[in-house]
């Protein structure tokens, strides 16, 4: 359910927001976190995007197209996903994926719908509000008319799954400020 926030820009239905998950003082302690582990440049369809990663837990590969097991989720994200699963119903440990993203300015991402074997997907942003948009997945209904774009704030949380997931794809407008983005998945 997204109450007025998903009434007010017609989001799609499985699409869950979150302003405020998180404490100023929280998100300045996840950027401390972050900044111990080496971020690297995504290499997507054979081209470097301009964003850093580092995946956790089972990281999936965009040049083969595979999972594999990685390393251990850090105890410096514990709270974070002892959090977001609250909100979401879920044991902490249901959490089999955990990305770091940092984007610089401008960068964006591009129209996608996240890799196959994962299922639920939950985002926290650090640092920068954004623009985020969701568009039908099915090409014969993709027209300018039918984008829904909304805010997306700093320290809030947002939750793709059900039809957000598997009828829409989403997208990320180039951003003003450098952000980073937490994204916990769950596997199928
Ligand atoms: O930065 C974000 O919140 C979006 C991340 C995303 O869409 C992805 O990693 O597939």
């Amino acid at each position: 359910m997204n109450g007025l926030f998903g009434a007010e820009y017609g989001l799609p239905n499985g699409f869950v927001y979150y302003p405020n998950l998180i404490t100023p003082q929280e998100e300045a302690d996840l950027c401390t976190a972050i900044a111990k582990f080496a971020l690297h440049p995504l290499i997507f369809q054979g081209y470097e995007a301009k964003r850093k990663v580092a995946s956790f837990g089972h990281d999936w590969n965009f040049q083969t197209r595979t999972l594999t097991k990685g390393k251990e989720i850090p105890k410096e994200f514990d709270s974070l996903i002892a959090k977001v699963a609250m909100k979401l119903c879920l044991p902490n440990r249901q959490f089999a994926e955990l990305l770091l993203t940092e984007y610089p300015v401008g960068s964006v991402i591009n129209w996608h719908r996240d890799a196959p074997p994962f299922d639920v997907i939950a985002g926290i942003s650090l640092l920068s509000d954004c623009v985020f948009r969701f568009r039908p997945y099915d090409k014969k209904q993709q027209n300018r008319k039918a984008i829904i774009s909304f805010p997306l704030e700093r320290r809030s949380l947002y939750v793709i799954n059900g039809e957000s997931r598997t009828a829409w794809e989403h997208s990320i407008s180039a951003i003003k400020q450098n952000r980073f983005s937490i994204t916990l998945r769950t596997l199928k």
